[in-house]
């Protein structure tokens, strides 16, 4: 069973590395030719990984495909994945922000789809350094919420997750953790972009009813999307996670630095994007779609 890292981003190398380190077979694709990653571990251990591999190549039931990619990457990567694949290739996303499921079901519609993510820490220092600067927790889930005993598939892929990440946790449901996730990155990313600053920034005081408001808004989208959602609650997560992150930029502040695209529309334009099927205004969550699109379009 050999896991097939897509990208050479700081959470698809930190994967790499503990594959590496604990001897599951890994490679690692790039659609831009790219030199071989070095991971620096909390403990200043550097991993070297594989070069990566410019090509797709043919995957067998076994094989599991991971895509730690931006949300925006998911579909042209499962679309180019797609005649590689068998239709029992087990697929992972893992991205910031939602929409990815939706375009699993689409284009690999027959393969077991997982969906996960992680409060793990790694930075990309450079083009080929990435340091792993915290251990976080990892929640997995598949696509179709389903309580229950694992089926086998599932089971080797939270096992082989658990070598190489350490601490991986299945839930039957994981849409809560996704949308609890969501409701972080749709407050710390799009303001610390806007406003230049680190995620600690946004305990200055300033921003307290901004983060009140757009915590409201989200909230009443995950009622109504069946998820329980407080928003004062929301709102005390965004403070952990920007007192934890303290120092760091976000990943939408440094997409908005070196002239990226932002995973704005995957992350408060989903938001927005439910709450106009579900007749909820949230005007707060799609004028920082307005800002962040102006933003980057200069
Ligand atoms: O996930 C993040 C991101 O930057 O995308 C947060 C949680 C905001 C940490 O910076």
């Amino acid at each position: 069973m050999t896991i097939n890292i897509l990208g050479t981003g700081a959470i698809g190398s930190a994967l790499a590395a503990g594959a590496a380190k604990h001897n599951v077979p890994y490679r690692v694709f790039s659609r831009t030719p790219a030199t071989a990653v070095t991971v620096v571990s909390q403990q200043d251990e550097q991993i070297l990984l594989h070069t990566p591999l410019s090509q797709p190549a043919k995957l067998d039931n076994s094989d599991i495909l991971i895509l730690p990619l931006k949300a925006h990457q998911i579909a042209p990567a499962l679309q180019q994945w797609q005649p590689y694949v068998s239709e029992h290739t087990p697929v992972i996303l893992m991205h910031n922000g939602m929409g990815g499921a939706e375009i699993a079901r689409h284009t690999m519609p027959d393969n077991p789809v997982f969906l996960a993510t992680t409060r793990m820490g790694a930075l990309t220092h450079s083009k080929n350094h990435v340091r792993i600067t915290g251990h976080g927790t990892t929640d997995i889930g598949f696509i179709d919420a389903a309580p229950g005993p694992l089926t086998v598939v599932q089971e080797q892929v939270l096992t082989i997750l658990q070598h190489c990440l350490k601490d991986v946790v299945w839930h039957s449901d994981i849409y809560p953790s996704l949308w609890h996730k969501l409701s972080i990155n749709a407050v710390i990313n799009p303001l610390t972009a806007l406003h230049d600053v680190p995620n600690g920034a946004l305990l200055s005081g300033h921003f307290d009813s901004q983060i009140e408001v757009i915590c409201s808004e989200t909230a009443a989208v995950m009622r109504a999307s069946g998820i329980s959602a407080d928003a004062a609650l929301l709102a005390a997560n965004v403070r952990n996670v920007a007192a934890a992150t303290a120092t760091n930029y976000s990943s939408m502040h440094q997409d908005v630095a070196h002239h990226r695209q932002t995973e704005i529309d995957a992350i408060n334009g989903y938001i927005v994007q439910q709450a106009t099927k579900k007749g909820i205004s949230v005007p707060e969550n799609a004028l920082l779609v307005k800002q962040i699109t102006a933003l980057t379009q200069r």
